[in-house]
């Protein structure tokens, strides 16, 4: 068998995410191919450009025997983009070229993409991954498998990311699939409903490689960390019990909080953040997403957490079709008054594969076929009950009042009261943590979103004549437009 060289890239978002370019966790699917390729004995290489924060180029790209990208629906355009490059600077050379694309985009949607690549992967790729590399698969539609048992999957390799940085957060991925069926998600569409998950002994494996090798945080970035609560409950009693000293954080829903011994003892393995997907503060949205939480759970988890001295990234989805302009002002009341530490706003997007792209589609209610938009910061739909462009604006205005110098001041302030009285809880428990990244956020994030309304005036002024579209109601234009003025 030839030894390929194989070249990876999961390429960068749009510039007009500008949020993208904070981006240094790399997606894991091409990293547990390129390991398995490295395996079989080729040369695999993956190039981020995220991390790399350049494009790749062109003499990078002639060396690929088969070239292999990754994409979201918001990258897509840029991976078709790089596709072209390869195979002109390939051509130019009097070289073949190969060009692959997996990932969620091309399994969601493979007639958005057949023409851009010789070969396009759907699903989990591991199983055939091997086969189409080395010639034994050829088809132009592959159909991967899920992987039946994740204890099987190699510890990802990270030595084939070109990483200009030391690695300092890693993200560990411990199980596949999602027991719940939110609306907008296309989670359960690629990975199935039926939760799959590693033994809390293979992860305690995984995790340990990270013990000594200068990682500083470790971001478990399964969709739903503790979905099966006995699995989880035992790797947190392992990390215990292997007095495991990294920080970490996950992604978690709000029901881990019906049991706070649970979070507790997430808390004393080392849990110094969760993300949680809070989604709405309205209650209507909630069902209507099929969320399967209130919003009386929200508060509860918020509480909890706090309790624990765990930090919280609560993440909002706004502009659904039971959400009017009221829930900006709900939605911001609602983070401050909670005091969660981190919040994230982003515009209800309907991505390829979701029962909402579907519906939206079918009513004639998506605005553009951009992808590189439906990157959750940019209104890509016609909402029911505001104007794109208030919807928009509101996403933004719930950022400026979250990010400002103001709550900054506040939480530096709270920040010192919580280490003094950690300084003193240490010395019993040695679990001293002082932080004063909420702050710094804060300052940060107000200069983000600014940049993010000076970059994208031209998408605002699109969205302003979208004004009235089909089922709107008249006095939506009524409301303020202060942001983008
Ligand atoms: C970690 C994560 C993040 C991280 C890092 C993301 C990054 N580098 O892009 C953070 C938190 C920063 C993030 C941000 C965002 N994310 Co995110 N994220 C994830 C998450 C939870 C895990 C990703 C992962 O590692 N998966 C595990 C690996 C094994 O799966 P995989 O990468 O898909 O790879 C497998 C197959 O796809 C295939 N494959 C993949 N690539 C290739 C290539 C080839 C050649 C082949 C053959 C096969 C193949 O084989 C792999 C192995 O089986 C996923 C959900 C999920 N479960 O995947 C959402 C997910 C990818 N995110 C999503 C979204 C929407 C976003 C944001 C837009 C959210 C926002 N509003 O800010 C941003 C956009 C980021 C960007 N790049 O611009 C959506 C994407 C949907 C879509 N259609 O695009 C997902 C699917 C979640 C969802 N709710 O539906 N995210
Ligand atoms: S949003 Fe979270 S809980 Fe809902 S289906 Fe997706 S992964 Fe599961």
């Amino acid at each position: 068998m030839d030894k390929k060289k194989i070249i990876f890239v999961e390429p960068s978002g749009a510039p007009s995410n500008v949020f993208a370019k904070f981006m240094t966790i790399p997606l894991l699917g091409p990293l547990y191919l390129a390991t398995y390729a490295r395996k079989a004995g080729h040369d695999a290489i993956v190039f981020n450009e995220n991390i790399m924060k350049r494009s790749i180029t062109a003499s990078e790209l002639a060396d690929a025997d088969i070239l292999c990208l990754s994409c979201l629906t918001s990258t897509i355009n840029r991976g078709k983009a790089i596709a072209k490059e390869y195979k002109s600077v390939r051509a130019s050379a009097g070289k073949p070229s190969h060009a692959m694309v997996g990932g969620i985009h091309a399994s969601m949607m493979p007639e958005d993409v057949t023409d851009d690549f010789d070969q396009v992967i759907i699903g989990e790729a591991e199983n055939i991954f091997i086969d189409c590399i080395e010639g034994r698969i050829t088809d132009h539609l592959v159909h991967g498998t899920p992987v039946e048992d994740l204890n099987t999957l190699p510890i990802p390799d990270f030595s084939t990311l070109l990483d200009p940085r030391k690695r300092t957060v890693m993200p560990i991925l411990t199980s596949r699939g999602c027991p719940y069926d939110c609306s907008f998600c296309s989670v359960t569409e690629m990975f199935g409903q039926s939760y799959r998950y590693q033994s809390p002994e293979r992860v305690m494996e995984e995790v340990m490689t990270h013990a000594h090798d200068g990682t500083k945080w470790i971001f478990f970035v399964d969709d739903h960390f503790a979905a099966n609560f006995s699995r989880t409950d035992r790797l947190l009693d392992l990390m215990i019990e292997h007095k495991f000293k990294v920080p970490w954080s996950a992604q978690v829903r709000t029901e881990v909080t019906k049991n706070e011994a649970f979070v507790a003892k997430m808390r004393q393995a080392g849990c110094k953040m969760v993300y949680v997907g809070f989604e709405s503060v309205n209650p209507a949205t909630l069902k209507d997403f099929n969320k399967r939480q209130t919003v009386e759970d929200i508060r509860r988890s918020i509480e909890v957490f706090r309790r624990h001295s765990i930090s919280i990234h609560g993440m909002f989805m706004l502009g659904s079709d039971t959400d009017s302009v009221e829930v900006f002002d709900s939605t911001r009341k609602f983070s401050r008054e909670m005091g969660i530490d981190f919040a994230q706003y982003t515009i209800l997007t309907p991505l390829p594969g979701t029962r909402l792209f579907k519906q939206f589609e079918q009513e004639g209610r998506l605005l553009h076929r951009d992808w590189t938009l439906y990157d959750g910061l940019h209104t890509v739909h016609a909402p029911r009950l505001m104007t794109p462009s208030e919807l928009q604006n509101g996403m933004i205005d719930c950022f400026n009042d979250f990010y400002n110098y103001f709550n900054a001041v506040n939480d530096a302030i709270e920040a010192v009261g919580r280490t003094v009285s950690a300084i003193f809880r240490s010395l019993h428990t040695k679990t001293f943590f002082p932080s004063f990244y909420p702050t710094f956020m804060k300052m940060a994030g107000k200069h983000i979103v600014r940049q993010f309304v000076r970059k994208n005036q031209h998408y605002f002024t699109y969205l302003r004549q979208q004004a009235v579209s089909r089922i709107q109601r008249p006095q939506a234009e009524k409301t303020k437009d202060s942001t983008l003025q």
